[in-house]
């Protein structure tokens, strides 16, 4: 198929370019000239498998399922195999080669100085932004190392906390782990995460402050660029770069495992995830093969109570809950609703922007994810969250950075201020009095006080909620 001849004749060529050290990498451009993104809409599998044979690579779904629309990565002049196939499409991005010289063009903008959330920022830029909130407030930022990828470059991030101490004298508060970039392209999740992150420290002393109330319970880990590798040939080589930089030889060719295929549950499925090692979603030689996943998953297993994981990719506008490697739902089930619902409620709010809430039917199967596996191994609370799609797909104008950090932030609030409902009181315990307030409000009926399920009234429903409040993935 002439889009794989595409795919074909830049690998050999980035082979080449990497010479003899696995090391060093690839320095030459990747171009997108007469590439093209367009929304397909797919009816049947039969639609499916053959825009699969016309495109490697998906760049996102919209909503539905794996049918219903998606867009793809295809070259202009394959748009006739789509025509002859009769499959309906809109070309979503003309020129993707356009949208790349047209990023460069305000990345090199003159207009200095520009401040943080202006632009995409560099990986040298990223680690100076996370010195200075360090060095801005060192009372809460704490820097960490997680590991290093596979060509040495380290993992880095940090932890965020208010100084005030945890309760009942345990070292640590609860842990909620936002990670971002396992996909490399995917930049506006590097600007959501720290934006996230930059945001609550500047709320923290503001006088109604339920951001006070978050920092002093919880500890928050960030870390912004989980792919350094990739990261780094977005910027050099290959704009559209997914996956980490795993070469395979001989002849010594980039491969790349996609990291987010990698992890330890769910792991090898070929619904979800592929052995070819040419493909977007290659998942690597065993579970955990890669030095990436390796480092978070160890980071995330020393954590003495880690209470929620959110993965941040880009760009389909969802928050989705386990399982992402198989149809049946998780244990849990009711809690990722509430909570996922209450994610989604408050972007709408703040932004108006719409993000569907849900599990792999609304987006498709994928095998060896990390909040599969932060949530098969740790019970807890984990999400994907895809960020808002926008005209440019994965290079969005920097005009969209803050109002994309604004549905993070939100979204991650009302995720943690929906962990532990049943704290009525705020007492940072589930105790007898919070049992008081329920059976209060229970007895009542009309007041939602205690309505954790949000249908209007204070039930059965609420209780066993209530009940599973106990659990310590839930509360802290
Ligand atoms: O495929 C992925 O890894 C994620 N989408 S992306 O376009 N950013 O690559 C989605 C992962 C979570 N997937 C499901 N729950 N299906
Ligand atoms: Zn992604």
């Amino acid at each position: 198929m002439p889009a794989m001849n595409f795919l074909e004749a830049f690998i050999p060529s980035i082979a080449l370019a990497l010479g003899a050290s696995a090391q060093s990498l690839p320095v030459e451009q990747v171009r997108y000239d007469g590439q093209t993104v367009v929304r397909a809409t797919l009816r049947s599998i039969a639609d499916l498998r053959t825009m699969e044979a016309i495109s490697p690579d998906r760049w996102t779904c919209g909503p539905g399922n794996e049918l219903g629309q998606a867009d793809y990565l295809v070259a202009r002049d394959d748009l006739a195999l789509l025509r002859s196939a009769g499959i309906p499409y809109e070309v979503v991005i003309e020129n993707v080669q356009q949208l790349i010289d047209d990023e460069k063009v305000e990345l090199d903008s003159p207009f200095q100085p520009r401040a943080f959330f202006d632009t995409f920022p560099t990986a040298n830029e990223v680690e100076a932004f996370m010195n200075t909130l360090a060095a801005t407030y060192p009372a809460f930022v704490t820097r960490i190392t997680l590991g290093q990828s596979l060509q040495g470059r380290p993992i880095k991030g940090f932890r965020l906390t208010s100084p005030v101490p945890a309760v009942g004298g345990s070292p640590r508060k609860p842990v909620i782990v936002l990670n971002s970039l396992q996909h490399a392209r995917e930049w506006i999740t590097v600007t959501t995460n720290l934006y996230i992150a930059s945001q609550l420290l500047l709320s923290y002393g503001l006088a109604d402050s339920s951001v006070r109330t978050i920092l002093d319970r919880y500890e928050i880990v960030f870390v912004p660029i989980m792919n350094p590798d990739g990261y780094e040939i977005t910027w050099t080589s290959n704009r559209f770069w997914r996956k980490n930089a795993r070469t395979i030889s001989p002849p010594l060719t980039l491969a790349g495992v996609d990291l987010n295929r990698n992890w330890g549950v769910g792991w090898g499925l070929s619904s979800g995830s592929s052995n070819a090692w040419n493909n977007e979603t290659y998942r690597g030689t065993a579970r955990f093969s890669e030095p990436e996943t390796q480092a978070l998953s160890n980071y995330m297993l020393s954590i003495p109570k880690l209470v929620a994981h959110v993965d941040i990719h880009s760009y389909a506008s969802d928050v989705l809950r386990p399982w992402s490697y198989q149809y049946l739902t998780p244990p849990g089930l009711p809690a990722f609703d509430r909570i996922g619902q209450a994610m989604i409620a408050a972007i709408k709010a703040k932004t108006n922007i719409t993000y569907k809430y849900g599990g792999p039917e609304i987006l498709y199967l994928a095998s060896g994810t990390a909040p599969d596996w932060s949530f098969g191994t740790t019970g807890s609370i984990s999400f994907t969250i895809e960020m808002r799609s926008s005209s440019g797909g994965f290079a969005p104008s920097s005009t969209t950075i803050i109002p994309t950090g604004m549905d993070g932030l939100v979204a991650i609030t009302a995720m943690i201020q929906s962990l532990c409902p049943a704290d009525l009181n705020r007492d940072n315990s589930v105790d007898d009095t919070d049992f008081q307030l329920f059976v209060l409000a229970y007895d009542q009926m009309t007041t939602n006080a205690a309505d954790f399920t949000g249908d209007g009234m204070t039930d059965d429903s609420d209780f066993g909620i209530f009940a599973s409040a106990y659990d310590k993935f839930t509360c802290p």
